[in-house]
Parts: C-alpha cells; structure tokens; sequence
C-alpha cells in the first residue's frame, strides 16, 4: 500500500511537472501570464481558454496561471521551452538574451509611435521574429501591446538623464534594458517583477520602469509617486507556444490555437488603450505626480545602446525607422 502511494505521488509530480496532459480524449494546456486577473494580458488568455474549448468541442481545455503562479517571467520562459508549460505571455525584453535578435524591438525609442509599432509588427519583420523562434524552442503565436515603459522613483522625479546618476534603477532580466539605463547614467539592477515593490518600499532600489497599467496594477506608485512618461521603450509583449506542444497537437489545432490567439490580441489591444488612461488617472488621484520631459536629452543619451545592439542588425534597424518616417 505504502509503494503505491509512493509511486502514485511520484507519478503526481511528474505529471504536475509537465505540460499538456491528455485525460481520455482531452488535452489540457498550462498557460501563464505573470500579471493578474483582471490586466489585459491575462483576459486575453482567457478569452483564448474560451474560445479554443468551444472551438474543438471541449476536447482542448487550457488552463490559465496569472500572477506569476508558475514562476518569475525568466522561469517561465524557460518552462516553455521545456514544454513544461504550453502557452506563455511574456514581455520581449527578457526574451532578448534566449533570441538577441528580439532586442532589435526592445530598443530604446526605436518606434516612434503606437502606430509604428503595429505596423511594423504585423509587417513581415514582425512576423517572420515570430517565426524565428522555433530556432529556440517556441512558436510565436501573436504580439501585444504593452504601450511605452517610462522611469517613476521613490525619491525625487526624474527630468533629463542626469537626474538617474548613480540611481538603483530595477530592470527586466534583459542585457538591453540594462545597457539602456547605463547609458543614461543610472545603476541597473535586474530584479523580478514580483520583488519590486517590496524592493522599493525597504530602499534596496530607488526606483523602476514600466508602463501605466503595469505601475498602477502592481501597486508600485503606492512607493514611487514620481512617474516621468520619458517613454524610452516600447516593448512588445509575445504570446508564445512551447515548440513541443506545438509539434504534439494535429495541423487542424494549431490553426485553432492560432486564430484563437489573434483573438486574444484583439482584445487585449482594445483593453490597453483604456487601461492605460484609467491607470493614469488612478495613480493621479492616489497623489502620484506625473512629468513629462523632453526627450531629446534620453534619445542622444541612448546612442551607445543602439552602437552596440543595433550594428548587428544594421539593416534591420533602417529598416524599422523607416518604416515610421
Ligand atoms: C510588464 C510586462 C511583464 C513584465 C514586467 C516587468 O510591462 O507586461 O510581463 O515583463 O513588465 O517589468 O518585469
């Protein structure tokens, strides 16, 4: 009795451990998203869960983990790899160091505009980077929209480069995103997104980067109230699929998972652009101070990222700028 319970926790693990399952004939997908229910993100993959389930007649259930439950963006990144997790929504920038090309969109101010952005996204650079990843692993299944990342501190706000001198400044677990804050002068310091706040709070950083609804979601402007919309960087955020579970589901299934997922980008598009007012006037009216400086200063600050990420894929980069002339 005691070896078979023995071998079935084992065997419990072991599934646990992995990602998609078949119980009979359904196939079930694990898909994370570090935000919360409620963000963007996470409804699109709901909306996707939906969609595929009545798509193929329940026969294809994918249960959503927000909030990071799976682990730290980085982790998960990984997991998906492994095929220990199918479907993930994460940001380029930690993607950046799997596939360098990706740093390419994680540039600073290298789209001028939302509008640029999309369309260079939805033109073939964009979706051939989509295509591209199966080189490490994963399918890239649509991108989404994570709007324009701008500095907030604790301490005192931040209007030309000089003022992030020698400033702790938290980044994504991105060499590019790392660079760009050395370049502007500050001090940078890779760091979960779950540890921020708590970071913040005991002084261990003295202040972050990210977009509206990421700063008010979190509850970092609780800690930083000043937010400086310098918008340094659009980063686009993936939807990818693991290239294992990818390779394991019927041609059929995978246009399902696919159509489902540009649904999924559909909604979360439509989402951010009211949730990045919303969380813009919420953060006002809880007493944040928000500045916007010139940004001519960040743009000349950055040029040494660009020498160094930008020369490998020169053509690339003219490419995109042109794009948004
Ligand atoms: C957000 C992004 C998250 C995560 C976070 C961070 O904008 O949606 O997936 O990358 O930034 O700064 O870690």
């Amino acid at each position: 009795m005691k070896k078979f319970l023995v071998i079935l926790l084992v065997a419990v693990l072991v599934i646990g451990a992995m990602g998609m399952s078949k119980k009979g004939n359904t196939i079930i997908l694990k898909a994370a998203d570090d935000h919360h229910k409620g963000y963007s993100t996470v409804e699109g993959l709901y909306l996707m869960a939906k969609l595929v389930n009545l798509w193929t007649d329940g026969r294809i259930q994918i249960q959503v983990y927000p909030g990071a439950v799976l682990g730290s963006e980085k982790e998960t990144i990984e997991q998906t790899q492994m095929g220990i997790i199918d479907i993930n929504r994460v940001s380029v920038a930690p993607m950046t160091s799997l596939y360098p090309k990706l740093s390419v969109f994680a540039l600073p101010y290298i789209f001028k505009s939302r509008e640029h952005m999309w369309k260079v996204l939805e033109s073939n650079i964009g979706q051939n980077m989509l295509l591209e990843l199966k080189k490490v692993g994963l399918i890239g299944l649509a991108y989404m929209d994570s709007g324009a990342r701008s500095f907030y501190t604790v301490k005192k706000p931040i209007l030309s480069p000089a003022d992030l001198k020698g400033l702790k400044i938290r980044t994504q677990k991105s060499p590019v995103m790392m660079d760009m804050v050395k370049a502007m002068g500050g001090r940078p310091v890779p760091m979960a997104f779950e540890e921020v706040y708590s970071a913040l709070q005991t002084g261990v950083i003295d202040g972050a980067e990210n977009n509206p609804p990421s700063y008010y979601e979190t509850r970092h402007y609780e800690v930083a109230k000043y937010y400086s919309l310098d918008e340094h960087a659009m980063v686009p955020e993936i939807l990818v699929m693991s290239l294992k579970t990818w390779n394991a589901l019927s041609s059929q299934d995978r246009q399902i998972i696919k159509m489902a997922a540009i649904a999924a980008q559909e909604l979360q598009r439509k989402l951010w652009l009211k949730d990045e007012q919303t969380a813009l006037e919420k953060v006002k009216e809880a007493g944040c101070k928000i500045y916007h400086p010139d940004k001519e200063a960040f743009i000349k600050a950055v040029q040494p990222v660009y020498k160094k990420y930008a020369s490998k894929y020169m053509d690339l980069v003219k490419e995109i700028q042109e794009m948004g002339e």
